[in-house]
């Protein structure tokens, strides 16, 4: 080492950390890992990432001898940088499954996000920061929002407010990032964070290098709306991996060949709607059900090649489940997950098995722990597990006619019916299930999921807009995220949606892929209707 384009990484191997060595790799420096508490001691400049538990991470980090070494380098005031449960881990204690110990360098205690008055948990998305001193490394971020993801968070005290460099608020005001000498650690990620958090990372890793400050202050922000952009993949006819769309699930053309349709390829389009200024990149192999994805290596390169370039999260879904394959040989849904986060994503998404846990768990009320939901939130986080529900509405005549929850429709059934209740459906909507969306949305909030991406079968490809009445209904049901998915057609579907019902973000795709409405046109409409979202273009 000892040159000045390489950074010491301290990567304990509990998670995803794939898109910030990209992320470094992207600006033009080299990484070394550390292997030894030694070659802490010896870095010129740290990266500290912190993934996973914070007890488990405590745990490594005792046992290999790094915490100590930890301690010294940031008490010899070198050049350090904390990111997420790398900040949290500085402090005196965390109360996630604990009280823990931790690092001990900051007075505080880590604690949950009170969910109570309305601010769901976890914290998912888009905030500004209130910048309380010059901390450099975030000298270009103003009044820009950046990306967070976390249940867990530092409050500002009298004993730890010489190390606050920004604050958050959301529900409370927390601690967005520490910073004295050195030592800076942020609770948001800067390799999840466009353009402004790769910012970040540079003026850490090369000081010298700064531009001009930007100056606007950050103004108390809320909680930004995400729009995110769906590529529904799958390999057509002749064995491309193609983005597909389709019109309630159905992908094939109405023409004599009956071929999949194909909207373009999934690593450009998504690097395009990263350009274009998407929250959020969304992948779902919509023949996953069928097709075992390990056995689809060109969806873990899709995600590969795409996180080289995209820096703001990814989630993938489809096929996410126990398999056996022709050998025998046996893989856990886990190892699927597991594979996926290896190859660049930021969450995961279950369709058809969360239903099948979900009606589970709903018979015996006993939590086995072994549905890969449960098993993924586990090793990973909830905020890295999103379940997508696929439910088609059914109209009923009477709320008494069906033992699920029933709603009243705002516009009648064809049979002029003024109630309906929206049943969920497994493998790509093909098999109708008997449980509907609001009893999933619930007992998987139970199991562990941190997200929620609600489709809507009847609306999908419709560009009607999104079915309202649903999205209400189940986003005041859980105290988790909801993203609005199926039917956009135009700019007023995206405000109506926020205005109306309590989703956290919304998602399309058709009127994305035919070029019908860009996402700038999306989030300038946003801005006009007075709904916070995330500006990139300034
Ligand atoms: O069941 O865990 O293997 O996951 C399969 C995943 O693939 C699920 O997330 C399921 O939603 C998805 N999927 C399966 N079949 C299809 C299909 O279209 N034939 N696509 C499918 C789902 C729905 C949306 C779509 C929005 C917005 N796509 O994600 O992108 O409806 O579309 P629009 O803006 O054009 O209206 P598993």
């Amino acid at each position: 080492s000892g040159s000045s384009s390489v950074v010491k990484l301290l990567d304990y191997g509990a998670g995803n950390v794939r898109s910030l060595r990209n992320a470094i790799h992207y600006l033009g420096f080299e990484i070394e890992d550390v292997q030894t508490p030694k070659d802490i001691l010896d870095a010129e400049r740290l990266i500290f990432p912190g993934v996973g538990a914070f007890a488990s991470a405590m745990d490594v980090l005792v046992k290999t001898g790094m915490a100590e070494a930890l301690c010294s380098y940031i008490k010899n005031d070198r050049p350090f940088l904390g990111i997420c449960l790398g900040l949290q881990l500085l402090f005196e204690s965390s109360e996630e499954n604990g009280p823990v110990n931790g690092l001990g360098l900051i007075p505080g205690v880590v604690g949950r996000f009170n969910s109570s008055n309305g601010f769901r948990v976890p914290h998912i998305g888009w905030n500004a920061l209130q910048i309380t001193k010059d901390s450099e490394i975030l000298d270009d971020i103003g009044d820009h929002h950046v990306y967070f993801v976390h249940s867990y968070r530092a409050m500002p005290s009298d004993d730890n407010k010489e190390w606050i460099s920004s604050t958050c608020n959301y529900g409370d005001d927390f601690i967005a990032s520490i910073r004295r000498g050195n030592v800076h650690a942020v609770q948001f990620h800067p390799e999840k964070s466009g353009d402004v958090g790769l910012s970040v990372l540079r003026r850490f890793l090369d000081p010298k290098s700064q531009g001009t400050k930007n100056l606007t202050q950050g103004k108390a922000s809320k909680l930004a709306k995400r729009v995110i952009a769906c590529l529904d993949v799958r390999t057509n006819d002749k064995g491309d991996l193609v983005v597909t769309k389709g019109d309630q699930y159905d992908v094939r053309e109405h023409t004599k060949e009956n071929e999949v349709r194909n909207l373009g390829k999934p690593v450009e389009l998504a690097g395009q709607y990263y350009k274009d200024g998407a929250d959020e990149v969304s992948f779902l192999n919509i023949t996953g059900f069928r097709d075992f994805p390990l056995g689809d290596l060109p969806m873990l390169q899709v995600l590969r090649r795409t996180s080289e370039n995209v820096f703001v999260p990814l989630t993938v879904g489809g096929g996410i489940r126990d398999f056996t394959d022709a050998n025998g040989r046996h893989y856990s849904s886990l190892e699927v997950a597991s594979e996926y986060f290896r190859s660049g994503a930021d969450k995961i998404s279950i369709g058809s098995d969360a239903v099948h846990a979900a009606e589970e768990y709903m018979k015996t009320k006993v939590k086995t722990g072994k549905s890969s939901l449960e098993q993924i939130s586990k090793v990973y986080g909830n905020q890295a597990v999103v379940v997508s529900i696929d439910p088609r509405r059914v109209y009923l005549k009477s709320p008494n006619d069906v033992q699920f929850k029933t709603i009243r429709v705002t516009k009648p059934g064809p049979s002029g019916e003024e109630y309906a209740w929206y049943q969920c459906t497994v493998n790509g909507g093909r098999e109708g299930r008997p449980i509907g969306a609001y009893e999933l949305a619930k007992v998987v909030e139970e199991l562990g999921a941190g997200e929620i991406l609600l489709n809507c079968i009847d609306c999908d490809g419709q560009g009607k807009g999104f079915d309202i009445d649903l999205i209400k209904l189940i986003s005041d049901a859980v105290s988790i995220p909801v993203i609005a998915s199926s039917g956009a057609g135009a700019v007023e579907h995206f405000s109506e949606v926020f205005m109306k019902t309590n989703a956290s973000a919304a998602l399309a795709a058709g009127i994305f892929h035919r070029k019908e409405v860009p996402i700038q046109s999306v989030k300038g409409h946003l801005s006009k209707e007075g709904i916070e979202f995330r500006d990139c273009f300034r």
